[in-house]
C-alpha cells in the first residue's frame, strides 16, 4: 500500500518546516495519507507517528482502511483528545492546515492546546499531491474512462425539447451505472446563448436546433475525479460556428503538444492563447487554459499565465481552451492528461471532431 511511504514523505516535511507535528483537517488530504475515507476525521503526524481520530461510527473502517495508523477515538471532544496526545508525545510546535480549518475550529484550537506553539501551513500534502504515482494515475485513467463511455451513451439521447438539466441527469445516472462514486463537479449543461457562460451549470432550458451545447463533467473512482468537455451542435453547424470549433480545436491541440516534463505551465497556456488571439478572439477567452486534478477536481498546477512552475511526469491537468461570445454561444474543448518525459498521455478519449446531433 501507498500510505505509508506517503505519511513518511509528510513526516520528512517536519524537519525543513521546523514543527514537531502536522495536524490533517482536510479530508482529500487525510485520503491520500491514511486511505480513510469516513466522513468525519483527523490526521496527527508526529516525527514518527501517526494518528487517525475519529468517532465511534468509524472505528471499526478506520481500522480497516487506514493500516498505517494508530486509530483514536476522539470520544466526545476531539480536541481534549488530541491536547492529551500532543502532550504525551511533546509536540510543542504543532502545524495546521491554515486553509481547511474554520475560524471557529481555530479559535477553539488555539484555546484548548494553549501549551503549543500553533503554525498555520498551506499546500504541505497538496503539493505531495501534485504528481501523481503509478496507483492513482490508474485510478484517473479508470475515471475518464467511465467519463468517455457515459458521453457516447448520451449522444444517443440528446436531442431538441430534451431540458439541460434532464441531460445532465442521464449524464450522471449513466456514469454512476458505470462504476462512478459521484459527479466530479457540479455537471455543466449550457445550450444556446447559455453556452457563452463558461461555468453555466444545466437549467430548465430546453435545447433546440442550432443550439451549442458545452457538456462539462467528470466521474469519480476510488476518490479520484475525471474531467472533460465537448461542445456539440443540435443539426447542422453554421460556418461561423464551424470556424470557431476549428480555432479552439486547433488551440487546444497546440497546447497539448506543448506539455512535457519542465515545460513551464505559462508556455503550455501561451501556446494555446496565442493561437485564439491571433485571429482576434483574446478577450473570449478570459480563463486559464488548464487545472491540475487529482482527489479535488481543481488542484495545482494550473496552466495559467504567469505560473512559472514547471510540469513533472505524473502531474495530470487538463486542457481546456474556449471563446465565449455573448448572444451567441460558447464553445469549449478539454481532455485530461498525465505529464510524462517528452509529451503527455491522453485519459480522455472521446473524439474532438465536431459533433452534429
Ligand atoms: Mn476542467
Amino acid at each position: 500500500m501507498p500510505y505509508s511511504r506517503r505519511c513518511r514523505q509528510a513526516q520528512d516535511l517536519l524537519i525543513r518546516e521546523e514543527v514537531d507535528a502536522l495536524l490533517v483537517t482536510d479530508k482529500a488530504n487525510r485520503y491520500y495519507l491514511s486511505g480513510f475515507t469516513g466522513s468525519s476525521g483527523y490526521l496527527l503526524l508526529t516525527a514518527d507517528r501517526v494518528f487517525l481520530l475519529t468517532d465511534f461510527r468509524y472505528l471499526v473502517q478506520a481500522n480497516q482502511q487506514a493500516e498505517c495508523c494508530e486509530v483514536v477515538n476522539q470520544g466526545k471532544d476531539w480536541y481534549e483528545t488530541l491536547k492529551q496526545l500532543l502532550t504525551c508525545h511533546q509536540v510543542k510546535k504543532l502545524a495546521f492546515e491554515q486553509d481547511h480549518l474554520s475560524h471557529s475550529q481555530y479559535l477553539k484550537l488555539a484555546e484548548k492546546v494553549d501549551h503549543c506553539n500553533l503554525v498555520g501551513k498551506q499546500n504541505l500534502v497538496e503539493k505531495l499531491r501534485e504528481t501523481k504515482d503509478f496507483l492513482e494515475l490508474g485510478l484517473m485513467k479508470k475515471a475518464a474512462s467511465i467519463a468517455d463511455k457515459a458521453f457516447s451513451e448520451l449522444l444517443e439521447v440528446i436531442r431538441p425539447g430534451r431540458s439541460e438539466l434532464e441531460v445532465a441527469a442521464d449524464l450522471e445516472y449513466f456514469m454512476r451505472r458505470l462504476g462512478s462514486e459521484g459527479p466530479a463537479l457540479d455537471t455543466i449543461v449550457a445550450s444556446g446563448i447559455r453556452s457563452a457562460l463558461p461555468h453555466g451549470t444545466a437549467g430548465e432550458k430546453k435545447l433546440e436546433l442550432g443550439d451549442l451545447v458545452v457538456i462539462d463533467f467528470g466521474a469519480t473512482y476510488q476518490g479520484y475525479c475525471s474531467d472533460m468537455t465537448r461542445t456539440v451542435i443540435i443539426g447542422a453547424a453554421t460556418p461561423k460556428q464551424r470556424t470557431v470549433y476549428q480555432l479552439v480545436l486547433e488551440a487546444q491541440l497546440a497546447g497539448l503538444q506543448a506539455i512535457r516534463a519542465g515545460q513551464l505551465c505559462q508556455q503550455v497556456d501561451g501556446v494555446a492563447r496565442r493561437i485564439i488571439a491571433e485571429q482576434g478572439y483574446g478577450a473570449y477567452f478570459g480563463h486559464s487554459l488548464g487545472h491540475g486534478v487529482g482527489l479535488n477536481i481543481h488542484e495545482n498546477p494550473r496552466l495559467a499565465d504567469g505560473n512559472q512552475l514547471p510540469l513533472k511526469k505524473g502531474m495530470v491537468v487538463t486542457v481546456e481552451p474556449g471563446i465565449y461570445l455573448d448572444d451567441w454561444g460558447g464553445i469549449r474543448i478539454e481532455d485530461m492528461v498525465a505529464v510524462t518525459d517528452d509529451g503527455c498521455e491522453i485519459f480522455t478519449k472521446t473524439t474532438k471532431e465536431l459533433i452534429e446531433i
